[in-house]
């Protein structure tokens, strides 16, 4: 079935120029392993996994098969006073994953349920602690944290939040962003330089006092803002002044966790242990939509005090623990297991270092920045026009080159599949240097 020109017109789409996206829209019919099926019967490689989603490849049969079993097996069931086996068996596989003493899982359906949730939660067990003054969130400058009002207050990326100032949460303080051109750029992993950055968080308990700070959040590396590792030290850093604070420090992996950087977390890559971890995307592969929230047993065991027959969270979604999607969840781990994916992102690091360090000394190139299978180009912007060349670069990779991209604003980012073949990788980034040497 074809796709008319009323379909295009009634689908307000997400994160997107519609209008000028609708002018020659780029429609995606099908994908297989590395490669998107176009509208137009081209074979396009996915140099993106989804939207950093499916780190194991499109359309894995072990996944297609768990789901397709499970949907004829039990669609839906109810998630409040009740729990299909699939969702308690994919919160035990999890967390027998997670780090150290976090040993509980809260499921939603998406990074930014995951997100408003896990603030619900440090707010909440201040509170049932008899610290209900801590009630201050605070977050960074360039952090990404959804789109739900939570994220979005604690999120520091301006074009996300201007619109909706006045409806910001109160009590929420942003720290400084760890980008510096002048001391950073063009570094290989971690940058060496900055971890005195997290000292801003000492600033902001020294303005407030500490006794009123609920919870920091972070990513560990930070994604949508255009890749940004932690320089070497920082995470560390921002452990010890929580710690020391009683402040709880608040992991968001929607992107890190799962394979990305190499280990089921990146609180296990970078050995710093938060008390919540935040998660989405990886957890299913992107297959079905689910999010994670990991707690340590000190948070969870605050909650499950008082009356033994009372709820102890007054939170939940229609579709928390979704059966299909917690299938989906059980399939991906056993997937990750199997295959040894994270050990085969880990052994990928080094080509991918390589391939995006190969654009340091481009005319067009300002910075380039990664982390694990993590990566991005930023591009000089042309003059009063941000963004444009970026755009450009998109479409005509798109449509030139059959890659698809992603770019924000004039920074290209790069997350390729965990299990990407180191040739077809080479071929990508040939093909993206073609497409950059063309532009303007
Ligand atoms: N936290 C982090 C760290 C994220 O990266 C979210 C929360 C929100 O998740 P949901 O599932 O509600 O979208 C994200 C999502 C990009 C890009 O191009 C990044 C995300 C989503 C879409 C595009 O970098 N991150
Ligand atoms: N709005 C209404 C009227 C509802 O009844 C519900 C859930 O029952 C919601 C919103 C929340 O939906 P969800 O649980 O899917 O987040």
């Amino acid at each position: 079935m074809t796709v008319s020109a009323a379909a295009v017109d009634a689908y307000w789409m997400p994160f997107t120029p519609n209008r000028d996206f609708k002018q020659k829209p780029r429609i995606i019919v099908g994908a297989e392993g590395h490669y998107y099926q176009t509208a137009d019967g081209r074979k396009a490689y996915d140099a993106f996994s989804g939207l950093w989603t499916c780190g194991l490849g499109h359309c894995h049969p072990r996944i297609v098969e768990a789901v397709q079993k499970q949907v004829a097996k039990l669609d839906y069931c109810l998630g409040f006073q009740g729990g299909s086996d699939r969702v308690f068996q994919l919160a035990e596989k999890v967390t027998a994953m997670a780090p150290d003493n976090i040993n509980h899982v809260f499921f939603t359906n998406s990074g930014s349920e995951s997100v408003d949730t896990a603030l619900k939660i440090a707010l909440a067990y201040h509170r049932a602690r008899g610290e209900g003054h801590r009630t201050r969130l605070i977050g960074r400058e360039r952090g990404y944290h959804g789109v739900n009002f939570g994220g979005m207050s604690v999120g520091g990326m301006s074009p996300n939040r201007k619109a909706f100032g006045a409806s910001l949460l109160p009590a929420v303080d942003h720290m400084r962003h760890t980008w510096d051109l002048e001391h950073n750029a063009f570094s290989r992993g971690q940058p060496s330089w900055g971890a005195h950055l997290a000292d801003d968080l000492e600033r902001l308990c020294a303005l407030h006092d500490a006794s009123n700070i609920a919870a920091v959040i972070v990513e560990p590396v930070a994604g949508s803002t255009g890749v940004l590792p932690p320089p070497v030290g920082y995470l560390e850093k921002l452990r010890e002044i929580c710690h020391r604070h009683g402040i709880l420090l608040i992991f968001d992996e929607v992107i890190t966790a799962f394979g990305r950087v190499g280990h089921a977390f990146g609180a296990q890559r970078f050995g710093v242990t938060p008390d919540i971890i935040t998660t989405a995307k990886g957890l299913t592969n992107g297959v079905i939509p689910m999010g994670g929230v990991f707690v340590n047993d000190t948070v969870y065991e605050a909650f499950m005090q008082g009356p033994a027959g009372a709820i102890e969270l007054f939170h939940g979604y229609t579709y928390s623990g979704h059966p299909i999607a917690a299938a989906a969840g059980i399939a991906a781990m056993e997937t990750y297991e199997i295959e040894g994916t994270f050990e085969q992102a880990r052994a990928l690091e080094a080509h991918f270092e390589a391939l995006l360090h190969s654009f340091d000394d481009h005319p067009k190139v300002k910075d380039v920045r990664n982390f694990g299978l993590m990566g991005a180009i930023e591009m000089h912007s042309r003059d009063g026009a941000p963004g444009a060349r970026g755009t450009e670069m998109h479409k005509k990779c798109f449509w030139e080159e059959d890659q698809v991209i992603r770019n924000g604003m004039d920074i290209l980012q790069f997350a390729p599949f965990l299990n990407s073949k180191p040739d077809e990788m080479t071929r990508s980034f040939e093909k993206i240097r073609k497409v950059m040497d063309s532009l303007d």
